[in-house]
């Protein structure tokens, strides 16, 4: 099972490969996966909500119209949108690729990935792993959210500490460093303010 490894040292794991697919297109208002690995395509024209069941599901979103619906302890589920998202309960993993949109996560440790152009990203609650992709992206770490890394912080980006307001690359390198720890591209967002951990001193 491919993982990345977060903040914690603990192995986030993505969807396994699909084995069976799916789509909406003619579908009726609910649409079923299977046992396994599934991929679930909505459609833009139907309404649909979507459910994966057990096994690693990864639902792709094309309107507003297509809701997805995955239950605890049914594996791990991704979205994958154009659309500013906020994933519901019991899905690991999130990709929002358009530009000027949003992906939030939820209380789980999630993995979440952007396009190119710009995505504001915050993990929420939980010790996510983010990955803005190309563009000027916005991450978002807030005191109580856990500790969150961000694979490819660059010149571009910026992050938004709670109420240390937006925080360019320059800033962080020189004034944050007892929050934030910087290296190889990799920034890691410990801490976030109140609750320091062991690692929040680390350079
Ligand atoms: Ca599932
Ligand atoms: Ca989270
Ligand atoms: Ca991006």
């Amino acid at each position: 099972m491919a993982t990345v490894l977060n903040a914690k040292g603990v192995p986030l794991p993505y969807s396994g490969s699909s084995t069976k697919w799916y789509s909406a297109t003619n579908s009726g208002p609910a649409l079923y996966g299977s046992i396994y690995n599934d991929s679930l395509h909505g459609d833009s024209n139907v309404s649909v909500t979507m459910y994966g069941g057990k096994g690693d599901d990864i639902y792709y979103l094309y309107s507003t119209k297509n809701k997805a619906v995955e239950l605890a302890n049914e594996g791990v589920d991704t979205i994958s949108t154009w659309m500013s998202y906020r994933l519901p309960a019991h899905f690991e993993n999130l990709t929002v690729t358009n530009d000027k949109h949003y992906a939030f996560g939820n209380e789980l440790n999630n993995i979440i990935a952007g396009g190119s152009g710009q995505q504001t990203i915050d993990g929420l609650k939980g010790d996510d792993v983010l990955r803005g992709g190309s563009g000027a992206d916005i991450f978002v770490v807030a005191p109580g959210n856990g500790s969150d890394l961000i694979l490819d912080f660059s010149v571009e980006d910026t992050v938004r500490i709670g109420s240390y307001g937006f925080t360019s690359f320059e800033q962080v390198h020189a004034n944050m460093a007892g929050l934030l720890a910087f290296a190889g591209g990799r920034l890691l967002a410990t801490g976030t303010g109140h609750h320091r951990d062991d690692r929040s001193g680390s350079k």
